[in-house]
């Protein structure tokens, strides 16, 4: 018989924070009891198998450094945890397949691995230390991003190149977004920024800037013939953009702190229908109109369908979505 616990984390990026984890015995383990059993598991610098589940006799996890091997593990926990309850309470989906299923979190990947990946083999999630072993890949914008692939593979199935593969990581660092700004955490509040948190250049910038991608130096604000053939985590820029841009609007802005400054590749401004109606059309066209092989032709036409049928054919928000789409090169 396992209890379900109200647990206390202290994470390395989002302060002190409820996690949810069991009880058996006198022994604490880090499995969601309310979230299909999701597990968090220490690799110890391994690259193989499941490690072990993290467990203890107490039921605080971490103390806020990455010195402490459970701290990460408290991010990564707390991710998930966000990711599943967005899904949810958001979008009414229960879980990656939607079947009240969980996956499993994997922490301390490696030694000094600076990345972090979704598995479908093992229907986990993955995540380094980083460089120097000193700042875990485990923020909450780039959790929601790994567990997004496992959704987009059980949906639309969106080939990882070309066109479909830059589609796939758009939507990961979409609603990596999204649950951040769901969170409303104080020491991780939401933008439209994805790795913020980590500070993967060494410099504190972030990983990409979805209001204007090609901050990053490498990635595009604009669809042209040919984005087909360039990385996939630089060919998602223009549908990050798309998303910035039907969210938020054309034009300058400061959210939470951070400001934006987001062109149209037309030069034409868009008015912004905000994010809770964007996120809405994304994953509506994601769930029901996206394919394996959706290129971005496919995508507009793909979340224009969406947007007429929650919204509309003559509605502002379709007229948005043209807008938005317009805005990126990606024309009638
Ligand atoms: N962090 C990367 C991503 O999720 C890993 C990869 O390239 N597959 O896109
Ligand atoms: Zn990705
Ligand atoms: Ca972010």
């Amino acid at each position: 018989w396992q209890a379900v616990r109200n647990a206390t984390g202290h994470t390395v990026y989002s302060g002190t924070v409820t996690l949810t984890s069991t009880q058996s015995g006198s022994t604490y383990n880090l499995t969601d009891g309310e979230r299909g059993g999701h597990k968090t598991y220490n690799l110890n610098r391994g690259t193989s198998g499941t490690g072990t589940l993290f467990s203890g006799s107490d039921d605080v996890w971490g103390n806020g450094t990455p010195s402490n091997p459970e701290s990460a593990a408290a991010d990564a926990h707390y991710g998930a945890a966000l990711t599943w309850d967005y899904y949810k309470n958001v979008h009414g989906r229960s879980g990656i397949r939607g079947n009240g299923v969980g996956a499993y979190s994997r922490v301390h990947y490696g030694n000094n691995y600076v990345n972090a990946f979704w598995s479908d083999s093992c229907f986990c999630m993955t995540y380094g230390d980083g460089s120097g072993n000193a700042n875990p890949l485990t923020s909450i914008d780039v959790a929601a991003h790994e567990m997004t692939h496992g959704l987009t593979s059980n949906t639309a199935g969106l080939v990882y190149s070309g066109e479909s593969g830059g589609l796939n990581e758009a939507t990961s660092d979409i609603f990596g977004s999204t649950v951040e700004f769901y969170a409303a955490n104080p020491s991780d509040v939401g933008d439209y920024l994805i790795g913020e948190e980590i500070n993967i250049n060494g410099n504190g910038t972030p990983l990409r800037y979805m209001d204007k991608p090609s901050k990053d130096g490498a990635s595009k604000d604009a669809w042209y013939s040919g984005i087909g053939s360039i990385d996939v985590h630089y060919s998602s820029g223009p549908a990050n953009h798309f998303f910035y841009l039907l969210s938020e609007g054309s034009g300058t802005k400061t959210i939470n702190g951070v400001s934006y400054d987001s062109p149209t590749s037309d030069g034409l401004p868009v008015t912004g229908i905000g994010r809770a109606k964007a996120e809405k059309i994304w994953f509506r066209a994601l769930t029901t109109k996206f394919t394996s092989t959706t290129n971005y032709a496919g995508a507009r036409t793909g979340t224009l369908a969406a947007t007429g049928e929650l919204y509309g054919t003559d509605s502002a928000e379709y007229k948005a979505v043209q807008d938005a789409w317009a805005g990126i090169n990606v024309g009638a």
